[in-house]
Order: structure tokens, then C-alpha cells, then sequence
């Protein structure tokens, strides 16, 4: 009987983590996940994934070389897929030797671990188009990086000085995702897409009064995590490790979700106002968006559209939800968890 493959993913309670794990549970391998301490016990936080009896968690930390050794050892991994992550670009001004620890370190600690326990795994590792910061699109794997967040910094080291840098020193397989943002119903309830989907859901249902924004010009190319996973586990069947923009090429604007959101739920919007001033009102006139200036970030990444070209062509990727039905489902996923809480 041939052996099933066994992955360790680093970050499975986060969103991209448990919709890969589903994914390769599917595939038949045996999943094993890095989960850190937390208040909340991790089994209470991933229903999805934590109950299947093929996914096995290892309490540990990327900021813990004994602990991802010890998850190594216990987890003989054929493939490693490192998400784990501050992942909050925001935040990442606020916390920025958090964001270096684990996101630059918590790599480095882990392929040195990696490298003498498991020296044959094939390793992912969840770059970001946030490294291209200011350079304007379409982004491609050949586009300069300029990053402009602690968060891009910490991610552009990681990239150069350990996946290209030990690819190329020690010849290990480490493949990096250039992944642009992608979304779903189980995005973190920070991030603006879902921010937006819940509170509007709310005010539809008459729970709030009101949906509190930042910069609604930055423009960003979403798609569904659901179909970058399907990526990443694709770079890793490759005989070469690589690099590639996981991407839908189609972008629009913070304003342009709200408006689609807004008329998944049946609210006509309309804009008025200037900068801090603008306000989007209801088809009755009543204010439902705001603006203030504590969402703003010192420095943003106005305009990402990313150019997937390679994945295309090298691992036949393409994304199989559109802009459209991505706000469809996580509008309708947020208005059905509201409105289920409401009755309970
Ligand atoms: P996410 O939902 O924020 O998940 C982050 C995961 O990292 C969580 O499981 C979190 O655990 C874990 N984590 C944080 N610090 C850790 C530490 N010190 N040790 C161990 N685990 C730790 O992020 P995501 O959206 O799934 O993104 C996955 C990866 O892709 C991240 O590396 C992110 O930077 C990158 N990325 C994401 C996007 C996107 O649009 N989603 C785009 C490009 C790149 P807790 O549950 O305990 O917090
Ligand atoms: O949803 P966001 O916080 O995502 P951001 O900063 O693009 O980062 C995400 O995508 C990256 C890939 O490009 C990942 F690497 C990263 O881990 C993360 O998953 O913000 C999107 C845009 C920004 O321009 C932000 O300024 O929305 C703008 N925005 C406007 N109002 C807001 C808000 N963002 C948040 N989070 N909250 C607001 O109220």
C-alpha cells in the first residue's frame, strides 16, 4: 500500500490554515498542526479542522526552536506549509519586533530545525504582495519590492535571506507564494473585507448604526483563499522549488467592496463628502459608513494587481471564484451567522 504523505502546516487556526488542511485531508494526507497557547483552547477555534481524526495539533511557537523541533520530530513531515504569521499589516506599526520575530526569525528557526531533522520535506513558505509596497501594478515575480510596512519588511528578509538564500546555499526545497490578498467567510474579523461584510450585515439587521472605515481608495486584488491553498499544495508537486504570484489580476477599491456588499444585502448606497468627510448613506439618507482617520496607517500600499502569469503557465493555476460571488458568499456567510445569533 503506498504510504500517505504526511504535512505539517504552521498557522492551521488561521484562515488559510484550516482551508488547507481541509484540503489535503481530502487529498488523504496525514495533517499535522503547529498550534500555539492561547486563552481560548485552538480546538475551541477550528471546528472546521480540529475534530477530523487525521489532523493532529502540536502545541508550539515559531518564536521556539525546541517546541518546531519537537513538532518536527513528532510530525516527520514530507511537505511543510508556513503560514504562520503576525499577519495584520495595521498592526504591524504598532508591533513591529513581534512581526520581525515570527515573521522573519520564526522562518530562519524553522529551517534550521527543518534542515537537519527533515532535510528531504518539500517547504512552502507565505511570502506576500505586500513586498511590492510602492511599485505600481501588475506586480509580477520580476517586479522591484519596496515595502512599506514593518509587516513587507519582516516578509521581504524572510523571502531573500531564507527561502531564496537557503534555496540556493544549502539546496533545500522551499517554494514561495507572492500571494495577493484573498478572502473568505473565515478572513479575521480585522481585516477590512470581513470588517465590512459583518458590520453591514448588522446594520441590515438593525445591530449597528454604523461602518467605520479608513482609506477607501486603496485598491487591492481579492480573491478566495479557498483557491490560493490549491496553489501552494500545487508549487510543492513541482520537481524545481520556485517562486510564483498567486493572484486574480482584477482589482478594485475598498469603496468598491463596500459597494457590493452593500447591494448583496439589497442597500443602494450613495457617496458624498470629501476625505475624512465623506459619509455613504442609505437609499433613506441615514449615514451607514463613516470615515476616521485611526484607521488610516502611516504609510499605505495604495494599488496592488497582480500578474499570475507563471502559475498559470507552470502550475496550471487559475482562481475559480470571481470578485462578485467572493462578496456573495462571505455577505450571505455573515448575514446567516448574525441572524442565527440573534435567534439563540
Ligand atoms: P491568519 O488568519 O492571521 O493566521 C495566522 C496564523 O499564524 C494563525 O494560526 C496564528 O495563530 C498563527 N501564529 C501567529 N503567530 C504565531 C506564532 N508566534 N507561532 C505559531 N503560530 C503563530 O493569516 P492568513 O490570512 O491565514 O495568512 C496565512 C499566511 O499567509 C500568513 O503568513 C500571512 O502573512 C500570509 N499572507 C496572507 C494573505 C491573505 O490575504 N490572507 C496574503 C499574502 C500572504 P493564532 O490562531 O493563535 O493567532
Ligand atoms: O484588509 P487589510 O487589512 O489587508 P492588507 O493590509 O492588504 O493585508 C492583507 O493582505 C496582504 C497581502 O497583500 C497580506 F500579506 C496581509 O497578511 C493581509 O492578509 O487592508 C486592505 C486595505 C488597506 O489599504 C487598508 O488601509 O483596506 C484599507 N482599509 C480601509 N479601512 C482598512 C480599513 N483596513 C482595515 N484592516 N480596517 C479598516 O477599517
Amino acid at each position: 500500500m503506498k504510504k500517505r504523505k504526511r504535512a505539517l502546516i504552521t498557522g492551521i487556526t488561521g484562515q488559510d490554515g484550516s482551508y488547507l488542511a481541509e484540503y489535503l485531508l481530502k487529498k488523504n494526507y496525514e495533517v499535522y498542526g503547529l498550534v500555539r497557547r492561547t486563552s481560548l483552547d485552538p480546538m475551541m477555534r477550528i471546528e472546521t479542522v480540529a475534530h477530523h481524526p487525521n489532523v493532529r495539533l502540536i502545541y508550539g511557537n515559531l518564536r521556539d526552536s525546541a517546541s518546531i523541533a519537537r513538532a518536527l520530530n513528532e510530525s516527520k513531515p514530507d511537505e511543510i506549509y508556513n503560514l504562520a504569521a503576525q499577519s495584520d499589516v495595521g498592526i504591524s506599526f504598532k508591533c513591529p519586533e513581534e512581526t520581525m520575530e515570527v515573521n522573519y526569525f520564526g522562518l530562519g528557526r524553522l529551517l534550521i530545525e527543518a534542515m537537519t531533522i527533515v532535510p528531504k520535506a518539500k517547504i512552502y513558505h507565505a511570502s506576500t504582495s505586500e513586498m511590492f509596497g510602492d511599485t505600481r501594478p501588475p506586480q509580477n515575480e520580476t517586479s522591484k519590492f519596496s515595502p512599506v510596512s514593518p509587516y513587507g519588511v519582516a516578509k521581504l528578509m524572510a523571502y531573500e535571506d531564507y527561502v531564496r538564500g537557503y534555496r540556493k546555499k544549502y539546496g533545500m526545497f522551499i517554494c514561495s507564494g507572492i500571494l495577493f490578498n484573498h478572502e473568505s467567510p473565515r478572513r479575521g474579523e480585522h481585516f477590512v473585507t470581513r470588517k465590512i461584510t459583518i458590520s453591514l450585515a448588522k446594520i441590515k439587521l438593525g445591530l449597528q448604526q454604523c461602518l467605520i472605515l479608513g482609506n477607501l481608495n486603496a485598491r487591492r486584488d481579492w480573491g478566495f483563499a479557498g483557491d490560493y491553498v490549491r496553489a501552494m499544495h500545487m508549487m510543492l508537486q513541482q520537481k524545481k522549488p520556485g517562486d510564483y504570484v498567486i493572484a486574480t489580476g482584477v482589482s478594485h477599491s475598498v469603496r468598491d467592496f463596500v459597494e457590493a456588499a452593500a447591494a448583496e444585502l439589497d442597500m443602494t448606497m450613495s457617496w458624498s463628502g470629501k476625505g475624512t468627510k465623506e459619509v455613504g448613506k442609505d437609499r433613506s439618507g441615514n449615514v451607514i459608513v463613516k470615515i476616521d482617520k485611526k484607521f488610516y496607517r502611516p504609510r499605505e500600499v495604495h494599488d496592488l494587481r497582480g500578474d499570475s502569469s507563471k502559475a498559470r503557465k507552470e502550475l496550471n493555476w487559475k482562481p475559480e471564484l470571481s470578485f462578485t460571488e467572493l462578496v456573495r458568499m462571505m455577505t450571505r456567510a455573515d448575514l446567516e451567522m448574525i441572524a442565527t445569533r440573534r435567534r439563540s
